[in-house]
């Protein structure tokens, strides 16, 4: 098929004034009779509806039963002639079937455990009914819905409610992606929430039965959400109840249909004994996410789908500072920016590389990506930076005060910036509308007082974009004394040229400058700062996202040194050292701060550098260091070891989470020299999930884990999610000569039901997560991955697609495994009968 473009863009030519929608439930024929109000805009235009493996019963207009010759249907939709249709107002009225029994892409109405439930965003409306199938067609939706379920649940508010039978009326127009439909035997964990304007609202989590006390932090996470988004964005929720469902087969992680959130039950289920830290962080924060898009999503949705990041870009920032503003914003920068790094600037720098708002796509599916996404958030990051806190929020009110109920696009969002601030927001727009992370080069110069900063920019060409205009890059900067005082304090410099310098005057002596802070600017920042200057900052910068960069840096030097076979020095060691002893410092943050960078990323820096990634040797590399880091603080790690023992009952708030990631992070540094001492003595005691895990998690690095294995599986066979961590632990953390070995035998497991995505995804993420080990120089790891991904295509091909990214960074690496990669996407290019959605990953990987 040939690609969508956005310059083909054209309006609806008719206004759907009202849809009715009775659901009739059956596993293998539900009946969906669908009553479409349409308005015509053009004098002379005939009507597309999008449907595909839908089976047509009948169809009306007007009430008049329309014969076969008189309407085309197609593979993709319905279409009537304009010479059939009145030049006012009609109504359509179709019936078609479906077998949502059937349905294993999970994509549409399917089943998952006997229940009924659905996923429209992007396309999946269409494969539920004849409709216009796109974000710019808005409409008021009334429900019925007939089944011997005892729960069935639409978007809206429940008017009509008896054994068998539900009404459900949604007084917000919407686009269809927003569309929902749960029916099955589901409990229901409640609550209320007073509005700011005082409307009580009915807050409900449905979850399958033995599963309701796990989801009271889901709820209170909500009551959260929406106090914030009243305080923050004075946004208040806008019908009387919100129902989140809980379901374990689903594509993605949540999904925020109006007033019915349909979430992958990994993201809302917890309890101290199942979720670790680290799941109670994320559930708080998919939780606030679906919620904020009530307004950024919903009430203004997308004019099409190439402006995806208008909703997600927004929301995903929303999100953050609402999780900065819970659990700290210095930790939730840091985990943003390692996301960010590891994900999206590793798909700019290869052949996925695509603007955050793209112009063409064959399968919308395949850009929900990290660039929409979190490179999408860091735009809207540098708005707020731009103009400053009020005039971001005074942007924000136009936006909903301009466009609610519409559809919208990024110049419409960016216009109200430009008008509320007064601004030319035309060069920063290719922040949006241009790919690829642009490198920031920095020199500096001191002389009679007087201190410049030069930056340069450079952006490398991607795929399709050869030419790279320059960007407007917010850099925030601030200057410090040898004595670690700010002599200059933070300020943003705006560059918009190829080279330019920006002076500091009235200085005494040369300042040591901390560049980028908070991460201002998604960019590569390139500095030739001396270890020294390194530990410098590492000790004083206040700004504590530079902070923890330094040291970053630092063992990133020490890292690549050793991987090129270099004399390494003590800098690293020794700033780690002064680290641990200082108990001023966040335990969180320390944490994060001894954490080594992950060999992926080192593969990535070493690529950046020019150098072609050894994996065999990045592993060797990074195990010797942290090896060496352990030895040479034995007694100080020992000490906070033993210090960070909780005493409290388990809660997952920061002030708990904090001592207990340092605690972790020291075990995995400990482990290396005491062969697993510590971690199987923890892993016998731990009473929580956060602790239990982690010590199996280092367990599994001395491949000495066969018994915690077997009774962890054992203790928690019985619990999915439990088990999803199990596969993939043992598979991301072991010797990599271990990994596909394990993985092959795991496939074996009767406990790897492939088809459920979250199952599918924890075994083979496991095993592309282990970057030795799924880089084997023989090629062994990338055969069985293709192999798994051409069995799954035909089942759920969206999540063979996104799996596909495990071979994005193919042409990092040396001529024998960019061959031996290069011939599994032929491979699976070749398949008949592939899917669209991998056909197009398999496609644009190759290049
Ligand atoms: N807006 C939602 C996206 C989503 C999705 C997209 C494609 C296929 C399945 C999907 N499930 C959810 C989720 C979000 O960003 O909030
Ligand atoms: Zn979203």
């Amino acid at each position: 098929a040939l690609p969508k473009r956005l310059i083909d863009y054209r309006p609806y030519p008719f206004t759907l004034k009202s849809v009715g929608l009775d659901f009739t439930l059956d596993p293998d024929a539900t009946e969906v009779r669908a009553r479409l109000a349409f308005s015509p805009r053009e004098a002379v235009a005939a009507l597309h509806l999008d449907g595909e493996e839908l089976e047509l019963v009948s169809i009306a207009l007007d009430g008049r039963e329309l014969a076969s010759g008189e309407y085309q249907l197609s593979k993709t939709g319905l279409t009537l002639p304009a010479d059939i249709l009145p030049a006012r107002d009609f109504t359509l009225e179709t019936v078609t079937r479906i077998a949502p029994s059937k349905n294993t892409a999970l994509e549409g109405l399917y089943m998952s455990n006997g229940m009924y439930c659905t996923q429209c965003e992007a396309e999946g409306f269409r494969k539920i009914t004849f409709y216009p199938d796109r974000p710019d067609v808005m409409a008021r939706f009334h429900v019925t819905i007939t089944g011997d379920q005892p729960v069935l649940l639409s978007n809206g508010d429940l008017v009509a409610n008896r054994d068998g039978y539900a009404e459900w009326v949604d007084p917000w127009p919407k686009p269809a992606y927003l569309f929902a439909l749960v029916a099955g035997d589901l409990r229901a964990h409640s609550g209320t929430f007073t509005t700011m304007s005082g409307r009580e609202v009915a807050t409900n989590i449905w979850v399958r039965p033995g599963d309701e006390d796990r989801c009271d932090f889901a709820l209170q996470a909500l009551h959260r959400s929406m106090r914030w988004d009243e305080e923050v964005y004075g946004r208040e929720y806008d019908l009387d109840i919100f129902n989140i469902v809980a379901v374990d087969d689903f594509n993605m992680g949540a999904m925020e249909n109006k007033g019915l959130n349909i979430f992958n039950s990994k993201w809302v289920l917890a309890s101290p004994e199942t979720a670790t830290d680290a799941d109670y962080e994320r559930i708080e924060g998919i939780i606030a996410h679906e919620y904020f898009h009530n307004w950024t999503g919903n009430r203004i949705t997308c004019r099409d789908w190439f402006q995806l990041c208008l909703k997600e870009g927004l929301t995903v920032y929303r999100d953050q500072q609402f999780t900065g503003d819970m659990r700290g914003h210095a930790t939730k920068r840091i985990d943003d920016v390692l996301a960010l790094r590891g994900r999206q600037f590793r798909e700019d720098r290869g052949p996925l590389s695509h603007p955050p708002r793209p112009d063409h796509y064959r399968e919308i599916n395949n850009f929900y990506t990290a660039t929409v996404y979190e490179k999408g958030a860091e735009i809207v990051g540098m708005l707020h930076r731009l103009l400053g806190p009020d005039g971001y929020r005074a942007a924000l009110d136009l936006y909903f005060e301009r466009h609610d109920g519409q559809a919208c696009t990024i110049e419409d969002w960016l216009k109200v910036f430009e008008d509320s601030s007064g601004r030319d927001l035309s060069q920063f727009k290719r922040w949006y509308t241009d790919a690829g992370t642009p490198t920031l080069r920095v020199r500096d110069s001191f002389k009679d007082g007087v201190y410049t900063l030069e930056f340069e920019q450079e952006t490398r060409p991607t795929p399709g974009q050869e030419e790279k205009p320059l960007r407007h890059i917010p850099i925030e900067v601030g200057l410090l004394n040898e004595n670690g005082d700010e002599v200059v304090p933070s300020t943003v410099l705006e560059m918009t040229e190829a080279r330019q310098s920006f002076t500091f005057d009235g200085l005494a002596t040369r300042p040591v400058p901390s560049i980028l802070r908070d991460f201002s600017a998604p960019v590569r920042l390139e500095r030739d700062a001396d270890t020294s200057e390194l530990a410098f900052l590492l000790t004083h910068d206040r700004d504590p996202f530079n902070r923890w960069e330094a040291g970053r840096a630092l063992a990133q030097k020490m890292l690549i040194g050793r991987v090129l076979g270099q004399e390494g020095d003590r800098s690293f060691s020794d700033a780690m050292g002064a680290l641990l002893r200082d108990e001023s410092a966040d335990p969180a943050f320390r944490a994060l701060c001894l954490n080594l960078p992950s060999e992926d990323s080192i593969a990535q820096a070493l690529y950046d550098q020019g150098e072609t990634p050894d994996p065999a040797a990045i592993h060797e590399a990074r195990e010797a260091l942290a090896r060496d880091l352990a030895t040479a603080h034995k007694t100080l790690l020992a000490e906070i070891f033993t210090k960070t023992e909780a005493t409290a009952p388990y809660s997952s708030d920061p002030e708990q989470a904090g001592p207990r990631a340092l605690r972790l992070a020291v075990l995995r540094l400990l482990n290396r020299i005491d062969g697993g001492a510590r971690a199987g003595a923890l892993f016998a005691s731990a009473e929580n999930m956060t602790e239990s895990f982690g010590a199996l998690a280092a367990l599994v690095q001395t491949g000495q884990d066969a018994s915690a294995m077997a009774e962890f599986r054992d203790r928690w066979q019985g619990d999915r999610l439990v088990m999803d961590k199990w596969f993939l632990v043992q598979l991301a953390n072991c010797p990599p000569e271990m990994a596909l070995e394990r993985a092959e035998t795991l496939t074996g497991d009767p406990l790897f039901t492939w088809k459920t995505p979250n199952r599918f995804r924890a075994l083979m993420a496991g095993l592309s997560g282990n970057h030795a080990g799924f880089h084997r120089a023989d090629g062994a790891s990338y055969r069985f991955y293709a192999d798994w991904l051409l069995k799954l295509d035909p089942v759920n091909p969206q999540v063979a697609a996104r799996m596909s990214t495990a071979f994005e960074t193919w042409t990092r690496y040396d001529e024998g495994r960019r061959e031996k990669m290069r011939s599994e996407l032929e491979r699976i290019a070749a398949q008949p009968g592939l899917s669209r959605d991998l056909s197009e990953m398999t496609q644009r990987l190759l290049g």
